[in-house]
């Protein structure tokens, strides 16, 4: 599939900083030393409905990830799916009388279009579902081949047993694993598999809904968390920097993506660091798709509301925080945006070197982009008040904000 266009990152003076980042799987920060090609997988969307805040903040949170590595002058190898087929897609379709595979392009075309105007970069391989399948065949296969996949009345589950480090990733008690899972796709009330929590690798073909050749596993669509990791295992291999998603990837996305990969491979971990960005919330609850209290990105610009100041929005939020979105944050945003924007329109201003310092460091320090932008308050003020002689210094702050934080001004 393709991607979307990358807006252009300004090279900073100086130099950038190490990443030291979150991890959920050691609970605690971890300092990444990439090499010089950082690697990143970020679950995509299932596109049955629109980008709303909540995806905004999860991406976000990642593209500020490649930015501080391309501060660092890494290149950086970023991967991103489509779940563009898998239940609530389907049932999406269903319930709107809807061709699925249209539904899915339309769906994907408008998240490019969110992406682009809030100048996320784009992955070097964006891939779908339907387009991963003939790698995923194989893959199950060889799980089950291992022993670590068994067949019930012609589905095929992964055995979360055949991984030793399984429960590694989110740390959860077996009560919370079994509520979660049957939450969030899985069917551990299902009888006659070996675990409640067994996730389905490859479903066989069901009447009425798409299917593909399975080889020797026979007809049908893959589960969720195989497709993640063919993908990741395809264009990243193991050992990857950062697997990234939203907190309720944790489990059982992640936990049971890094139990396939690891059981694949015999290797551990599958990445260095499990990050996971906080949910955004309306009226008191998760967003959500299923829910539907979704504020629209597309909707927003077509308001014409400025896609920097829903940017903005974002990144005054610290990523792993649970937030809420409301008008207020939105005009808060769109005020600082006009003070920063006027800050940069003169020609001379206060030095704006130790500004550059301190938002590298904010960044560094576990995405801190609420300090970043309290940062560039404080030199905006400055030149508000007193202005200052450094010429260039407005055209060095505007590049800094837009390589490091993605905002134009
Ligand atoms: N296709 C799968 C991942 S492989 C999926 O979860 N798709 S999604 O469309 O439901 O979500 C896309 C991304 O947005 C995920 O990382 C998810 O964790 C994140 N996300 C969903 N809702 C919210 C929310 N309310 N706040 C923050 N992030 C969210
Ligand atoms: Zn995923």
């Amino acid at each position: 599939m393709h991607a979307w266009p990358a807006s252009e990152v300004p090279a900073l003076p100086g130099q950038g900083r190490d990443l030291r980042i979150h991890d959920t799987a050691t609970g605690g920060p971890v300092s990444l030393d990439p090499g010089p090609v950082a690697r990143i997988y970020v679950c995509g969307i299932t596109p049955y409905d629109a980008t709303h805040m909540g995806h905004a903040a999860t991406y976000n949170a990642f593209d500020l990830v490649q930015r501080v590595w391309l501060d660092t002058k890494r290149q950086v190898h970023y991967v991103q799916n489509v779940t563009d087929v898998d239940d609530p897609l389907l049932e999406r379709a269903v319930r709107d009388g809807v061709d699925w595979t249209a539904l899915a392009e339309q769906e994907t075309a408008l998240f490019r279009e969110d992406m682009t105007a809030l100048r996320m970069l784009p992955p070097r391989h964006y891939i779908g579902a339907v387009e991963a399948i003939p790698g995923i065949v194989p893959l199950v296969e060889r799980l089950r081949d291992a022993g670590a996949a068994y067949e019930l009345e012609g589905d095929t589950y992964f055995s979360v047993e055949a991984d030793p480090h399984f429960g590694g990733v989110s740390h959860l008690d077996a009560t919370a694993m079994r509520l979660l899972s049957a939450e969030r796709g899985g069917d551990p009330d299902r009888p006659g598999k070996k675990n409640p929590l067994d996730p389905m690798l490859w479903m066989a073909a069901r009447e009425g809904e798409p299917s593909w050749d399975g080889g020797s596993l026979g007809r049908g669509r893959p589960g969720w968390h195989i497709e993640c990791v063919a993908i990741a295992l395809d264009h990243l291999g193991m050992g990857f920097d950062v697997q990234g998603g939203g907190s309720d990837l944790a489990f059982p996305h992640h936990e049971m993506g890094a139990s396939h990969a690891q059981a694949l491979t015999g290797e551990f971990p599958m990445a260095k660091a499990y990050v996971h960005a906080g949910m955004v919330g309306l009226d008191g609850e998760k967003m959500s798709k299923s829910k539907g209290n979704l504020v629209f990105v597309s909707q927003l610009r077509r308001e014409g509301v400025d896609p920097a100041a829903i940017r903005l929005t974002l990144l005054a939020h610290h990523y792993r925080s649970d937030w809420e979105w409301t008008d207020q944050v939105l005009e808060d945003a769109l005020a600082r945006l006009e003070r920063w924007r006027a800050a940069v329109s003169r020609p001379d201003g206060p030095s704006a070197e130790a500004l550059v310092e301190e938002i590298r460091e904010a960044l560094a320090d576990d995405l801190d982009s609420p300090a970043a932008l309290d940062a560039v308050d404080r030199w905006a003020a400055r030149q508000q008040e007193s202005g200052g002689t450094d010429i260039g210094a407005p055209g060095v702050v505007s590049r800094t904000v837009d390589a490091l934080l993605g905002v134009a001004l």
